[in-house]
């Protein structure tokens, strides 16, 4: 018979069960006498239960460190990425539960985030050029910070495809502010936040004219560009101030992640980028596809930005007007110091700054190196000038051997690196399917690799890209999964694999398939830093404000003025009051609706069927749904939150007179 001495501790320690097999046959059958007076009975015993379900000592322990039993809440959130779904995963850790899935950039009907009421006006706000976005390609969710550290209260989301950050605010866990960049076609290197969120930097991902403007692509050295965006954040006012923004133009080299500095290097900004042979494919027309064009080079470009100067600059006025932001042309960037370029390896990705502020690791998808920049020797050789050229555009670079501290070779396809609170870095290692684990004190091999399941992208760690780590746990972010869940046809799950990495060695806890899209990165916030509302003041609105039109119990009516009709309507259990409207064809109608709730949880919903109309409305909630009665007929209006007994109750109508024909 096996031992299982850690599994008893554990599950006495958690006071969940009483017993399992111990090494001893006297005590294990002392034991089971005693699992017999516990309420599982002794045929679901844990030692019955691990051998009728097949599990081993390390399952039942992996098992009992994520298990959070009803009633107990989890340590951590993670903010996910929601991919191509456009909106962001709200997950508790350990248990790996899906906690709330917050509309961002798409529509999301559960919270009314996009059929017709205020939440409209926000993705309005979001578009770009002359259509209508309503998805996304969302990448890097990233929690506001305070002195490095982060304080809880606001997350930066960006999307790719169409180049916008989106603010969400954490007390209520919605979205407030959509902002388009005006100058880029595409970003990737967002949403980063400088150590006190006094910006939000955005930059380019594909080179294209700024402003988006047409250029035939034999143009392509001289007019596409890359640019970075230094978001300005009002944090009293929780919303970026695109009139305090500005930008920096970019060489046409493709700019990829992007982090800020922090301690000794904040100030100081640092880009990837990739394809610096500027290939512009042609695949057509004989030429090279551009992914073998972009790899000719053995050097790529690492953009080193003194962002505190060139805010000075910016205030100086040293600026050009570009599709309304004020732009640090390349003219200026490059003889002040501001921008600075030094080689990095062929085809770099990730970009992540060390928790102490003192290293920039990079790692190579097509090296198998991480390399790690010196922050304090690149700023004193930008002090100094000592370079070893320009590029065609005039920006000094830096000699790679002066730059560095050092590479460690850490496998094939090294791409993203997480921290922990002992100097351990965590480098997702894409090509190997593996989390490599070394030091970037003492720069040597990684010390542990741990198997992923599979082709691991992004990696996370809990508070991993602060200035203080926690070290408890990491989650490989995988994206193929292939014979890890039920099979669901050919459009696989992504995983999320929870690694415990508290210990002398690293242990996989648990997977988590994640349905709804392919995320990028994700950061991990101990819970206690979240403080949530649980209602809302009476009459707030999808910005957070009291609603100039919020409706007060025993005020509701309905305003007529031509063919402008106003409803002033509120809900509480069980009712809509009024729950009869009827309008003519044709009408402009816009309804006000309160929730007079104050109850936590207690939230009803609203729609008008046929008419593509529905809100939630949390405790304390308002609306303005504003739409135009254009089909006559007989409607039912009702509450969508099983709210009450008299849920079903909750209902009206909403008639439609047609015209005199
Ligand atoms: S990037 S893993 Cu935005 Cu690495 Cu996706
Ligand atoms: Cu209100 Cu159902």
């Amino acid at each position: 018979m096996r031992a299982y001495p850690l599994v008893v501790t554990s599950l006495v320690a958690t006071g969940i069960v009483a017993v399992v097999a111990v090494g001893c046959q006297n005590q294990h059958e002392a034991n089971q006498e005693a699992a017999q007076k516990t309420s599982l009975g002794a045929s679901s015993s844990v030692q019955d239960l691990m051998k009728a379900r097949n599990l081993s000592e390390a399952d039942v322990e992996a098992a009992l460190k994520t298990y959070v039993p009803t009633g107990k809440m989890d340590e951590y959130y993670i903010f996910a990425s929601g991919g191509q779904s456009g909106n962001v995963d709200v997950i508790g850790v350990p248990s790996m539960r899906l906690l709330k899935v917050i509309g961002v950039f798409t529509p999301e009907s559960w919270q009314g985030w996009g059929f017709g009421g205020e939440s409209d006006k926000i993705l309005e706000g979001g578009n770009q050029g002359i259509h209508k976005i309503r998805w996304a390609d969302m990448h890097h969710p990233n929690l506001s910070e305070t002195k490095g550290d982060y304080d809880g209260q606001y997350l930066f989301v960006n999307d790719k495809a169409n180049a916008r950050v989106a603010v969400v605010d954490l007390k209520d866990f919605a979205t407030k502010q959509i902002v388009p960049n005006p100058l880029a076609a595409s970003d990737h290197g967002g949403a980063f936040v400088t150590p006190d969120t006094d910006y939000v930097i955005e930059t380019s991902q594909y080179p294209a004219p700024l402003g988006r403007e047409y250029a035939p692509i034999t143009d392509y050295k001289a007019k596409y560009r890359g640019v970075a965006i230094f978001w300005k954040f009002d944090r009293a006012k929780g919303r970026i101030d695109p009139s305090k923004s500005w930008a920096l133009e970019l060489p046409p080299y493709t700019q990829d992640l992007a982090d800020a500095g922090k301690l000794g290097s904040d100030g100081w900004a640092y880009i990837n980028s990739f394809n610096t042979e500027m290939a512009v494919g042609g695949t057509m027309e004989g030429k090279p596809p551009i992914e073998s064009g972009a790899s000719q080079n053995d050097m790529d470009y690492l953009h080193v930005i003194n962002w505190k100067k060139a805010e000075e600059l910016v205030n100086a006025g040293k600026t050009k007007t570009i599709a309304g932001m004020r732009v640090l042309t390349m003219d200026v960037s490059g003889p002040e110091g501001v921008l600075t370029l030094v080689g990095e390896p062929k085809s770099p990705h990730g970009c992540d700054v060390t928790p102490d502020g003192k290293m920039v690791i990079v790692g190579g998808k097509l090296d198998t190196h991480t390399t790690l920049y010196d922050t304090a020797k690149m700023k004193d050789l930008i002090a100094q000038k000592k370079f070893e050229g320009k590029d065609d555009y005039g920006i000094p670079i830096m000699a790679f051997k002066d730059a560095i501290d050092g590479q460690v070779e850490i496998g094939l396809g090294p791409l993203h690196t997480v921290f922990d609170d002992k100097g351990g870095a965590y480098t997702s290692v894409f090509i190997e399917s593996v989390v490599a684990k070394w030091s970037y004190t003492d720069l040597k091999k990684p010390v542990e690799k741990l198997k992923v399941h599979y082709n691991i992208g992004h990696i996370l760690a809990a508070e991993g890209d602060t200035v203080s780590p926690d070290g408890k746990y990491v989650v490989a972010m995988n994206k193929m999964s292939m014979d890890r869940f039920l099979p669901v046809g050919p459009l696989y799950p992504q995983n999320f694999q929870l690694v415990d990495i508290a210990g002398e060695k690293m242990r996989l806890l648990a997977d988590m398939p994640i349905a709804n899209a392919e995320p990028h990165y994700s950061q991990m916030i101990k819970a206690d830093k979240i403080k949530a509302e649980k209602v809302y003041k009476s009459g707030t609105n999808a910005t957070g404000e009291i609603d100039p039109n919020r409706v007060e119990g025993g005020k509701e009516r309905v305003v007529r003025n031509g063919n402008k009709v106003e409803v002033f309507m509120t809900a509480i259990r069980s009712h809509f009051t009024p729950d009869r409207i009827e309008v003519d064809e044709g009408d402009d109608v816009t309804i006000h609706v309160t929730s007079l709730e104050a109850a936590e949880d207690q939230t009803h919903g609203f729609t008008i069927d046929m008419y593509n109309v529905n809100v939630s409305l949390e405790p304390g909630k308002h609306e303005n749904l504003s739409f135009k009665a254009d089909m006559p007929g007989t409607y039912p209006m009702y509450c969508t939150e099983f709210c009450s007994a008299l849920h079903l109750e909750m209902t009206g109508y909403f008639l439609v007179k047609p015209k005199k024909r």
